[in-house]
C-alpha cells in the first residue's frame, strides 16, 4: 500500500486510478478564498492556502493545507496593496515553497491579481515550480474597474512576470460578472458567483484527469496539450439538461460569459463529455462537432467520454483549450500568433480503455510539423505550396487511422 506523507492531504487521493499529483495553491486573499471552496468537494488534489495574511488563512475550510509565508516581512499581516512586499515574502521562504512542490508533477496556481501577496508572489511559485519540472497552470481573476487603475496595473504587471514560468494562462477580469447579474449586487454575493464559477471548472478538469473514462483522458494527455508556454487558456465545465439542444449545450461550454475570450483559434484542445447511462453516441458526435467548428483547423485535439451514474438526465462538458487568440489580455501575445500559422492540424485519437489496440503511429507527423517549422524560413511562395502537400498528407493519414467519422471535418 502506498506510504502517506503525514503533513500532506494526499490520503484523500484513495480510489484515484492515478497517481499523479497535482497540487493546487491559492495565493493572496482572493486565490485562498477560490481553492477553499473546491477542496471541500474534490478528494484527490493537494490543496494548499498560502497568503502572509495568518488571519485570513484562518477562515478558510478545514480541507486546505495552510501555508504562511514572508512572516519576517509582513508579520503575519497583509502587505497593503505592496507588490514588491508580496514578492519578497514568497522570496524569503523560498525553501519552503521548494518543499511545497516536492514529488508533485503540476501545480495549479490561483490568485484574485491586483492586491499584494497574489501578484507580488506568484511569479516567485511559479518559477519554482517551472524550475523544479512541474507542469504549470495559472487561473487569476483581474480587479474589478471600480477598484481604480492601480489595482488593474498591479494586476498587469504581475502577469508580466508570471507569464514565462507557466504553461497556461487563464485569465478572468471579475467585471464580466456584470454581463451576468446587476450592478446592485453585494460584492461579497458577486465574488461568491465568481469563485463558484471558477470552482467548478477547475472540478471538471481535476475530475476528468482522474476518474477513469470509457475513452479515458490522463495526465499523459493534459501534459500534452499543456506543453507550450505562456498560453493563453480557456476553462470551462457545464453542466446542462441531455433533453435540451445540443447546440445551446456547446454555447454553454464555449462561451462563458466570465472570459474576455474565447476558444476561438485555440491551438490544443482537450475536452472530455460525462453522461449517464443514456449518453447516445450521437450526442457525443454533435458536441465534438460544435467544439471542432471553433477551435479551427490546425488544433491539436484530445477528447474522452465518461460515463457517471451521478449525472441520470445530465451532461457534463469540460473543455481546456490552450492557446486562444486575444492579443488585449496578456502581453507579447501577437508574437504568439503568427508562430500559429506554420502549426499544422494534429488529431491525436485515443483508445477506449478497455480494448488494447496497437498504439497510433503519430510520431511520423510530429516529424512532418517540425518540417515545416523549419522551411518556413524560405521563401514563402514555395513554404506555401510545400506545407499544403504535408497538409494533406496529414489529413490523409488522420483517415487512416480511422478517426470516428463524426470528429472528421467535412
Ligand atoms: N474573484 C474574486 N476576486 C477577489 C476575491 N477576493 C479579492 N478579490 C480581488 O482580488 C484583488 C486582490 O485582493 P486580495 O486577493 O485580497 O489581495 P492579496 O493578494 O491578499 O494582497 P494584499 O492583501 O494586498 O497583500 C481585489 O482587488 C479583488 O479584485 C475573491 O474571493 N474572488
Ligand atoms: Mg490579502
Amino acid at each position: 500500500m502506498k506510504k502517506i506523507k503525514k503533513d500532506s492531504n494526499f490520503s484523500s487521493n484513495e480510489g484515484s486510478t492515478s497517481t499523479t499529483k497535482i497540487k493546487v495553491v491559492g495565493i493572496g486573499g482572493g486565490g485562498c478564498s477560490i481553492i477553499s471552496e473546491i477542496s471541500t468537494d474534490l478528494k484527490k488534489v493537494d490543496f494548499v492556502a498560502a497568503n502572509t495574511d495568518r488571519r485570513a488563512l484562518k477562515e478558510l475550510s478545514k480541507k486546505t493545507k495552510v501555508f504562511n509565508f514572508g512572516e519576517k516581512i509582513t508579520s503575519g499581516f497583509g502587505t497593503g496593496m505592496n507588490f514588491e512586499l508580496g514578492k519578497s515574502s514568497a522570496q524569503e521562504d523560498k525553501e519552503r515553497i521548494k518543499s511545497l512542490f516536492e514529488g508533485q508533477d503540476m501545480c495549479i496556481l490561483v490568485a484574485s491579481l491586483g492586491g499584494g501577496t497574489g501578484s507580488g508572489a506568484v511569479s516567485v511559485f511559479a518559477k519554482m515550480a517551472k524550475d523544479m519540472g512541474l507542469i504549470t497552470y495559472g487561473i487569476f481573476t483581474l480587479p474589478f474597474e471600480f477598484e481604480g487603475s492601480r489595482k488593474m496595473d498591479i494586476a498587469n504587471e504581475a502577469l508580466k512576470e508570471v507569464k514565462s514560468h507557466l504553461n497556461a494562462i487563464t485569465v478572468l477580469p471579475n467585471e464580466n460578472i456584470f454581463k451576468i447579474i446587476d450592478k446592485k449586487t453585494p460584492l461579497k454575493e458577486a465574488l461568491s458567483i465568481i469563485n463558484k464559477n471558477l470552482q467548478e471548472s477547475l472540478e471538471g478538469l481535476i475530475e476528468t484527469i482522474y476518474n477513469p473514462g470509457i475513452i479515458n483522458v490522463d495526465f499523459a494527455d493534459l501534459k500534452t496539450i499543456l506543453g507550450e508556454r505562456g498560453k493563453l487558456t480557456y476553462l470551462n465545465t457545464t453542466l446542462f439538461d441531455a433533453n435540451k439542444s445540443i447546440d445551446d449545450a456547446v454555447k454553454k461550454t464555449t462561451l462563458n460569459p466570465f472570459y474576455s475570450y474565447t476558444i476561438n483559434g485555440a491551438g490544443s484542445v482537450l475536452f472530455n463529455i460525462t453522461g449517464g447511462e443514456n449518453l447516445g453516441l450521437k450526442d457525443v458526435s454533435l458536441i465534438s462537432e460544435g467544439i471542432l467548428n471553433l477551435t479551427g483547423k490546425n488544433s491539436k485535439v484530445i477528447f474522452g467520454i465518461s460515463k457517471d451514474s451521478k449525472y441520470k438526465d445530465k451532461v457534463r462538458i469540460m473543455i481546456l483549450a490552450v492557446g486562444c487568440e486575444a492579443d488585449n489580455i496578456l502581453p507579447e501575445v501577437k508574437k504568439e500568433i503568427v508562430k500559429k500559422e506554420i502549426v499544422k492540424k494534429e488529431v491525436v485519437k485515443k483508445e477506449p480503455v478497455v480494448e488494447k489496440k496497437p498504439k497510433l503511429e503519430i510520431k511520423n507527423v510530429k516529424k512532418e510539423v517540425k518540417k515545416v517549422e523549419v522551411e518556413v524560413r524560405r521563401n514563402a511562395l514555395e513554404t506555401k505550396k510545400e506545407s499544403d502537400e504535408i497538409e494533406r498528407d496529414i489529413i490523409n493519414k488522420d483517415e487512416q487511422w480511422e478517426t470516428p467519422a463524426f470528429l472528421r471535418r467535412k
